[in-house]
């Protein structure tokens, strides 16, 4: 999956290595243009099409990088880079990255200044021990400093795959500390957005030392940004900042409505609660007394404060979910009861094993299944043209299915589908026949190469796929991985369409690297009246636990129960 792409990123490491260490030009350009060819390529290298013989054809690759590649492709390394690359400080590529830095530069800021990363890079500057080194004047100097803050800003978003997990760690660590009586993760990260710019932390509490404390010594903290009494600033050694308030109990649920966001979601707010004669802000909701003076400042009594529901009853409106909290969202109260929600999660119809590049055995994945209390599980390991998700031949499937219905037959409390997880061909066609499909109980058709087809080829293929009549539904339809590429970008209307047309399904797959469909794209889907399905993937029995990513991005678009075939009645969805 995506080998291409990771493989141009080895040459371009390589080359920018090969720069910082001062070889000569000719050879790092060499390096440059293979991953601008790889890059390229219409279709994912597999042992075959990476043999050393087919790759010295293409114009630009030579004997020495045909080689790597095959390394590469039958190995998942490639021994000299791995050695050149060992071979400078690792932080020193994150350096070349900033803008305006040149590889001459960040030799000189390595061997005479010694900088070996960003963290070293800003501290040295601060610390004006970069001075004496040619070329580096006051201008530079800052200038330098403003882009390691920028990329740190732009750059920085990470997954919330990453940050959920770092945050209920801080959280419970938070919760124990003595005066703390309430805590809470506000920000995108509670709104439940698919990337996180920094984690915020509230904490109600009459006396901010001790978690303020328990924060800055927190073992993953790697510098204190910020401390002040009731707002403190860390970076963390992933790279994740963390802004921790504490507030006074009576005013947390304010506080929290405040945090939270979305910027334009409190603007809405506000702009309400002036319609209604009261001021909002991060202290409560308070009567309009035509004072300019801040209200909590001269000890005006609030209207609501305590909590989120109260704030929102005093506007004459319904607790919001936090995944509703968007500029676009606002005002979408009308479908909030009947969200989707993880309880409410009854099946799981996109699944592996040992079969094709799952860990678990059928049996296992059984027994995860039934543990979460499903009553359906589909089992759809990959097909032939996946070779290197070991993708099933139509012998191996039929015999495969034929041992699931055997054990089907075993469970009367769940029932087991025989199922395949299908290549969409780069034209749409699919990896299996239609007379091996019609034997299945279950038919997810996924892309999984050629992921850079231009949009309208794009919506053809996939248009090919949903129109089939045995595929129940499309496997993460755009095959686009955060922060780490683009996918397909398909007409969505069009495949909407299509899919109410003929009860096709598309999947959300709730792998926090994916969220695809996002969420976006769900509301559309929610608009043509399409089917969604909440699926995560499982490869890996803790897989299971990905349900809530999906479950975020699902309720941002407006994902309904009853558009979510993983939340029906056991004999609905045979239906
Ligand atoms: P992020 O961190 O970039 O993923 O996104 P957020 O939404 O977590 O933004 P952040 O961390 O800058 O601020 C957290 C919340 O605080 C934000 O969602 C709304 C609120 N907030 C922050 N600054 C402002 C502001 O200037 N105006 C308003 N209305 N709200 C703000
Ligand atoms: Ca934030
Ligand atoms: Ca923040
Ligand atoms: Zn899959």
């Amino acid at each position: 999956m995506g080998s291409n792409r990771s493989l141009a990123g080895r040459f371009h490491q390589a080359a920018a290595i090969l720069e910082i260490t001062g070889a000569n030009a000719f050879r790092i350009n060499a390096v440059a243009r293979v991953a601008g060819i790889l890059e390229d390529l219409p279709a994912d290298l597999d042992a075959e099409s990476a043999a050393v013989s087919r790759l010295v054809k293409i114009d630009g690759i030579g004997k020495s990088s045909a080689e790597k590649i095959h390394e590469f492709v039958t190995t998942g390394t490639i021994t000299e880079f791995d050695t050149l690359r060992d071979g400078i400080p690792a932080g020193l590529i994150d350096v070349l990255a900033l803008p305006g830095l040149g590889p001459k530069t960040v030799r000189a800021l390595w061997e005479q200044g010694g900088v070996t990363d960003l963290a070293s890079l800003e501290s040295k500057i601060d610390a004006g021990e970069l001075a004496s080194i040619p070329r580096m004047g006051p201008k530079t100097l800052s200038n330098i400093k403003e882009a390691i803050e920028f990329s740190r800003r732009s750059a920085g978003r990470i997954r919330i795959g990453k940050a959920l997990p770092l945050a209920e760690s801080i959280v419970e660590r938070l919760a124990g500390t003595p005066g703390t009586t309430r805590i809470a993760y506000a920000g995108s990260l509670r709104r439940g957005q698919e990337t996180i710019g920094d984690v915020d932390v509230l904490v109600a509490s009459g006396d901010p030392g001790p978690a303020t404390e328990s924060l800055t010594t927190h073992p993953g903290v790697e510098k204190v940004l910020l401390s002040g009494r009731t707002k403190t600033s860390v970076r963390l050694k992933e790279g994740v900042q963390v802004d921790l308030r504490v507030v006074p109990e009576e005013q947390f649920g304010a506080a929290l409505l405040y945090f939270t966001g979305s910027k334009q979601h409190n603007v809405r707010l506000r702009e309400l609660a002036i319609s209604r004669s009261m001021r909002l802000n991060e202290y409560g909701l308070f009567p309009d007394d035509g004072s300019p003076e801040p209200p909590q400042d001269r000890g005006v009594k609030p209207v609501a404060s305590r909590t989120e529901e109260e704030i929102y009853e005093a506007l004459g409106l319904r607790l919001l979910p936090p995944e509703l909290r968007e500029e676009a969202a606002t005002g979408s109260w009308a479908n909030v009861e009947q969200l989707v929600t993880a309880p409410a999660i009854r099946a799981e119809l996109h699944a592996h094993t040992t079969e094709s590049d799952g860990s678990m055995s059928l049996q296992e994945l059984i027994e995860q299944a039934r543990s979460r209390g499903f009553h359906t599980l589909a089992v759809t390991d990959h097909s032939k043209s996946s070779v290197q998700a070991n993708g099933l031949s139509v012998e191996r499937l039929l015999a495969h299915a034929a041992r699931v219905r055997e054990a089907n037959a075993r469970y009367p409390d769940i029932t087991v589908l025989a199922g395949s997880e299908v290549d969409i061909m780069a034209d749409g066609t699919l990896d299996y026949e239609d007379e091996v499909l019609a034997q299945l109980d279950w038919v997810i058709a996924s892309p999984h190469s050629s992921l850079r087809q231009d949009p309208a080829t794009a919506t053809r293929r996939l248009l090919k796929a949903i129109t089939h009549p045995l595929v129940h539904a499309i496997g993460h339809p755009t095959g686009r991985i955060i922060n780490g590429r683009e996918g397909l970008n398909p007409d969505l209307g069009e495949l909407c369409a299509a899919a109410r047309e003929h009860r096709t399904a598309l999947e959300l797959n709730a792998n926090p690297a994916r969220l695809d469909l996002r969420d976006a794209h769900v509301r559309l889907a929610m608009e043509h009246e399409v089917l969604v399905t909440v699926d995560t993937d499982a490869h890996q029995p803790e897989d299971f636990d990905l349900l809530r990513y999906g479950i975020g991005t699902a309720r941002r678009g407006g994902l309904t129960r009853a558009a979510c075939p993983n939340c029906w009645e056991a004999a609905d969805l045979m239906d």
